[in-house]
């Protein structure tokens, strides 16, 4: 029997769009945090300024990031939330939000692991290691993952008093395919593990979730912190998302990746992001969501 703690981030900032701050509440709603099998404990919603809020500071404090100061602050208490619960050996299942979310999460399993004992299996359309430089869009929900790992504007990578937090070698992308030209670059120097969409769609799931857990044990690894970008899925089948990306993975697949990880046992941190509800169409999305959650609460 695993303890789970629900930790609700309503966050929009990263994305510069309204509705990823609604999915807390929903999903709430919606009945999502029940399991049969495991203790859930729902801790309720991290504060989360609304971008509408503070819309006139979207470049007050970075010139190339928007809302750079309000996403910093944000992201302490919920790294400190994280940590609690990893101490206390629940698994935090930190449910954003947009991905800038990642940024706390990650960084509380990073403060408490360090950055060699803990691998991330970041299950997204997209690479979010854009940096300040090579961001075309100024949304930090796309930058997050380059700051963890020490690179970009050292202020920002060395936010959290330890740079870096996360080693690429320890990253398993899957489902990426939009990657920018600075990622694509880093990516290659990096040699950082990347499975696309079109990959994923022509390889036997069970082998890649093998490959990788082998790859995770060999290195003596035996924290994984998920992270599930709905956007992962094709859009015909999750239309409610900020940035979707043609040429997708089908739910079943996404849900398929998603139970292989949870059986390892080694899952021990979770994040899931990016439904946008006002993007919605029949709440499919929504329903996505669910079942995404039924799977690692199964
Ligand atoms: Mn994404």
């Amino acid at each position: 029997m695993k303890t789970f703690d629900v930790i609700g981030y309503p966050i929009n900032l990263g994305c510069d769009k309204d509705g990823n701050e609604l999915t807390p509440s929903i999903l709430r709603r919606d009945g999502c945090y029940t399991s049969a099998k495991h203790h859930v404990n729902d801790l309720g919603d991290l504060p989360c300024t609304p971008r509408a809020a503070i819309i006139e500071e979207k470049f007050a404090s970075h010139p190339k990031i928007k809302y750079l100061k309000p996403i910093l602050t944000a992201s302490r208490p919920l790294a400190e939330r994280v940590m609690h619960s990893i101490a206390q050996q629940h698994i935090p299942l930190c449910v954003g939000g947009d991905h800038v979310m990642a940024f706390g999460s990650i960084a509380g399993v990073g403060l408490t692991k360090g950055a060699d004992n803990f691998a991330v299996i970041y299950i997204d359309a997209h690479g979010d290691f854009n940096t300040e430089i090579t961001s075309g869009t100024g949304n930090m929900h796309g930058m997050h993952l380059s700051y963890l790992m020490g690179y970009g504007e050292a202020d920002i990578a060395n936010f959290w008093g330890v740079s870096p937090l996360l080693k690429p070698q320890n990253i398993y992308f899957l489902g990426a395919r939009a990657l920018d030209p600075g990622e694509i670059e880093m990516a290659a120097k990096l040699n950082m593990y990347i499975r696309s969409s079109e990959q994923l769609n022509a390889s036997d799931p069970a082998e890649v979730i093998v490959d990788i857990l082998s790859d995770i044990k060999r290195k003596g690894i035996d924290h994984i912190h998920l992270s599930f970008d709905v956007d992962v899925i094709d859009p015909e089948y999750a239309p409610g998302t900020g940035v979707p990306e043609k040429k997708g993975i089908p739910p079943a697949l996404a849900y398929t990746l998603i139970r292989l990880c949870m059986q390892s046992d080694l899952v021990k941190s979770v994040d899931i992001v990016e439904l946008n509800a006002n993007l919605d169409q029949g709440r499919i999305t929504e329903r996505a969501m669910q079942q995404v959650l039924k799977i690692i609460l199964e």
